[in-house]
């Protein structure tokens, strides 16, 4: 598929218009109806998106976000809509933050997302037309991002492994993946919890969304860290979710190598970040990586195992430039493979092994494309020099866009849309993707 310049130029003003309707006054929404409030990573990929064509709105979405931050250093997944109530479930009230010491006065959640920030950060003043404003942005920023990773090496790293954990299926942005179903399954929480779905509400097929099982465990979950006033010691020992997630890691670690660059055009302090650096390089490869099958998985703290199944995560490390040459190989291999290809028309990159039988094309991220996964992996691809491939994905999310509009994901075998529509990562990823240096 060939990108012609016309079309290119419309692309680029579509996904620029998905932004602006989506534009609340100070941040953007996910979506228009589904996701109503400021979520964390979604707000790192919008900025990208932003960076390449308005500098100001770029820098503000994260300023926002950052406002959010709780006194412990946590960057909270949801900041809560300051303008407007939005009738979202959780709701504001739901977290009950104020149980934690460490919390905000803002409405925020009680759990965080894929740490992306700090690389939002550096491509916001690498592609900056105002440099001076925006070494600003980075001198405003490089505190909080620092404090955001010193909260998840001392409160998520208790062992000093190197490897930070996740404490529920939504931090790891791909909340019911398969990798989670291990788990799930034998979660027993003793009696019902009642309350009421508000993402059901807004026409998306159902079979499009988590079901009422996931659901429980989710909101079963907050309320356990409810219990435990947010103490991170006592969720550590007493949740049943701990999981050392590869992408977690792998964002985190790139994050660490942009938050050294910033330190050095800001002049901070560098040796902690550099152990940082080091030592999580050397876990993922020691700890996550499965030399049996040839892939990085998660390891689930719990029951000390490590948890198996092909997820488009374990792909990560590409993108953080942690693995070897020779991991490398063996996982384009596998991303080659009838795992993720099932035929010459088929999208890449499916969430799931597209062969088990919980991969489902339509379902969430039970096999589903997403376009922040196919950035991620089609950046790290190119890193290691397979360009090829990295363009393949690259023209395969164009074209699914092209295809099927700014949808939340997509069918790996139609290129059909899911989920919401007029997401904001799709349309800022998809300008990313459009600039993307000759
Ligand atoms: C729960 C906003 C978020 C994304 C996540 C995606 C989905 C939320 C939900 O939407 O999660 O956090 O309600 O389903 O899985 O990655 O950040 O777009």
């Amino acid at each position: 598929m060939k990108i012609k310049k016309g079309e290119r130029k419309k692309l680029i003003e579509e996904s620029k218009k998905v932004l602006k309707q989506n534009h609340e006054v100070y941040f953007t929404k996910p979506s228009p109806t589904l996701y109503p409030n400021q979520y964390s990573w979604d707000s790192g990929f919008i900025s990208i998106g932003y960076s390449h064509y308005d500098q100001e709105k770029a820098e503000q979405e994260l300023i926002t976000l950052f406002q959010g931050q709780w006194k412990n250093g946590m960057l909270p997944h949801v900041v809560y809509n300051k303008t407007r109530k939005t009738g979202e479930f959780p709701h504001r009230k739901f977290w009950k933050i104020s149980l934690s010491k460490n919390s905000t006065s803002l409405h925020t959640s009680g759990i965080t997302q894929p740490p992306i920030h700090a690389t939002a950060c550096k491509t916001i003043y690498q592609n900056a037309k105002d440099k001076e404003r925006a070494l600003g942005f980075l001198e405003y920023m490089y505190p909080r991002l620092l404090d955001y990773h010193q909260y998840l090496y001392n409160y998520r790293d208790p062992e000093n492994e190197g490897l930070v954990y996740i404490r529920h299926p939504w931090e790891s942005g791909m909340d019911n993946s398969p990798l989670w179903d291990g788990i799930i399954n034998i979660i027993h929480f003793g009696k019902e919890i009642k309350y009421k779905r508000s993402d059901t509400r807004h026409k998306i097929p159902l079979l499009q969304r988590p079901t009422k099982k996931e659901y429980d465990v989710y909101i079963r979950l907050i309320e356990r860290f409810k219990k435990s006033k947010y103490d991170e010691k006592m969720i550590y020992k007493k949740s049943p979710f701990i999981v050392q997630n590869v992408l977690f890691n792998s964002v985190l670690n790139k994050s660490n190598k942009d938050l050294l660059w910033i330190s050095k055009k800001v002049d901070g302090p560098k040796s902690q970040i550099k152990k940082w650096i080091t030592k999580t390089t050397n876990s993922i490869n020691k700890k996550l990586w499965n030399r049996n099958e040839k892939f990085f998985n998660d390891f689930n703290v719990v029951s000390n195992k490590k948890v198996h199944g092909f997820a488009s995560s374990g792909f990560m490390p590409l993108y953080s430039e942690d693995c070897n040459k020779k991991q490398a190989k063996e996982l384009v291999k596998l991303l080659s493979s009838k795992a993720f290809k099932e035929k010459r028309k088929s999208f890449l990159i499916p969430s799931w092994d597209i062969r088990r039988d919980e991969f489902k094309k339509y379902n969430y991220w039970r096999g589903p494309i997403w376009i922040n996964i196919n950035w991620f992996i089609s950046k790290g691809l190119s890193k290691y020099g397979f360009k090829n491939k990295s363009e393949d994905i690259r023209k395969n999310s164009i074209e699914l866009v092209k295809k099927s509009g700014f949808h939340e994901y997509f069918d790996p075998f139609t290129g059909e849309g899911y989920g919401t529509k007029k997401f904001s990562w799709t349309a800022s990823l998809l300008i990313d993707f459009l600039f993307k240096k000759k």
